[in-house]
């Protein structure tokens, strides 16, 4: 990489970094000059790498645009994937604190645990044999581009808007979840319905693609890694102050509060 693009590359981190740790908007990286797939991707890496640095671990990886909704809703046709670090994972149940947040987002996807590494072009068989247990799964979204808008390298570049998640129940990994029906729901409000079906067909097809694409950016997905599939539905605004819920077909129900207070 050349030293005027590892400039670029360690800037525009700082900015995406400050931007997530003051839950500050800022304007989209690409306004200023454009960037490819691959310095995204290099932006991406550094941003995660700071928040490593100050003691988060890797847990994972998250897909995105894995359905039609998704892309629909944001205006984009490309797959993409982020980082998951253990300062990402929340308890399951317990209140959110709304605060540390700019505009954020909750969507319903399926969460895989893997029990064995995974990495380049595998079957879909061949994926499922590598995965511990599945679970119906919340991903907090939260853009740190203002009124959540961005070009494809931006929002890689920003780990694919990742913010939080909250994980349900874990399953046997033979449990169908080809086409489960779910509503995502605010105090007992439907905001979105769906099906699992919207993820590539089946989620499975996720596990598939984030194999392949870590394999392409020299990454394996490890034992213990949890993975994303992406979300079902168009992402809701979280409210304030509200009880959010997804209930998904024979996998049961994934919640939390929001706290009253926003920023
Ligand atoms: C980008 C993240 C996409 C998904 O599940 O499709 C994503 C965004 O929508 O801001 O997480
Ligand atoms: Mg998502």
């Amino acid at each position: 990489m050349s030293d005027q693009n590892q400039d670029t590359v360690l800037r525009a981190a700082r900015l995406l970094d400050d931007a997530a740790r003051e839950a500050r908007a800022v304007p989209q990286f690409s306004n200023e000059h454009a960037f490819d797939l691959p310095t995204a991707y290099a932006i991406q890496r550094a941003v995660v790498g700071q928040r490593i640095a100050r003691g988060a671990s890797r847990i994972g990886m998250k897909m995105g645009f894995t359905s039609r909704a998704k892309m629909a809703q944001m205006g984009v046709s490309d797959m993409i994937w982020g980082r998951l670090t253990s300062d990402m994972l929340l308890e399951e149940g317990g209140e959110v604190d709304l605060s540390r947040f700019i505009h954020p987002r909750v969507e319903p996807e399926i969460c895989f645990l893997l029990k064995r590494p995974l990495a380049g072009i595998v079957t879909p068989m061949q994926a499922l044999a590598a995965v511990e247990a599945l679970a119906p799964a919340l991903e907090i979204i939260d853009s740190r581009y203002q009124d959540f808008k961005f070009s494809v390298p931006d929002v890689v570049a920003d780990n694919a808007s990742s913010a939080a998640l909250v994980v349900g129940r874990w399953h046997a990994p033979d449990t169908d979840v080809g086409n489960l029906g779910l509503i995502l729901g605010f105090d007992g409000r439907p905001a979105e319905l769906g099906s699992t079906a919207a993820i590539l067909g089946h989620p499975i097809r996720a596990l598939v693609a984030a194999a392949r694409l870590a394999a392409e950016h020299g990454e394996t997905l490890e034992a213990g890694h949890l993975i994303m599939a992406g979300g079902a539905t168009a992402a809701a605004a979280l409210p304030v102050g509200a009880g959010v819920r997804c209930e998904m077909q024979s996998l049961g129900s994934v919640a939390f509060r929001t706290s009253a207070k926003e920023n």
